[in-house]
């Protein structure tokens, strides 16, 4: 099973600031996490970052009939991108929304997701843990599916 990690702008800068609501852990913890579970679950995990919506869409596209599930924060483009949102429901790929924060509990234009209109499934507030919480759903609910099935 090939899974895709899509991560949105500002992610790679995690660790650096606002260690109180995203806290203290950086990308490269995240990359090692996603890693770790990659070699644990005994499944192929793609990262990919990503500070413009035209390239996250791109990549997006790129999955169609070669990924089986995709992970997405789309970060601050969560609350604004329409074209993440069209993207993944091109592709039609079973995929999980995860965001580091509570964002139910922040301010009220963080409680719009576009992109999770799309989603299976979405994980909030369980800081980098909602990403192997998410890559393991997709494993459990659709591990013996094929691409495109
Ligand atoms: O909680 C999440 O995972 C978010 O997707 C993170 C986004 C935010 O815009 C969403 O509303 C919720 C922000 C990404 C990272 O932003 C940073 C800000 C300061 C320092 C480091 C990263």
């Amino acid at each position: 099973m090939k899974i895709l990690v899509i991560n949105g702008p500002n992610l790679n800068m995690l660790g650096i600031r606002e260690p109180g609501i995203y806290g203290k852990n950086t990308f490269a913890d995240l990359l090692q996490l996603l890693a770790d579970t990659a070699k644990a679950e005994n499944l192929e995990v793609e990262q990919y970052q990503s500070n413009h919506e035209g390239d996250l869409v791109d990549k997006i596209q790129s999955a169609y009939g070669k990924v089986d599930g995709i992970v997405i924060n789309p970060a601050a483009y969560t609350h604004t991108s329409v074209a993440i949102l069209d993207a993944l429901k091109a592709v039609s790929i079973p995929a999980v929304e995860v965001h580091i924060s509570d964002v139910d509990a922040r301010e009220p234009f963080r409680q719009i997701s576009y992109a999770g209109m799309a989603c299976v499934k979405t994980i909030k507030g369980h800081g980098l843990e909602g990403y192997r919480e998410a890559i393991l759903y997709l494993k459990e609910r659709y591990g013996n599916r094929k691409c495109g099935m």
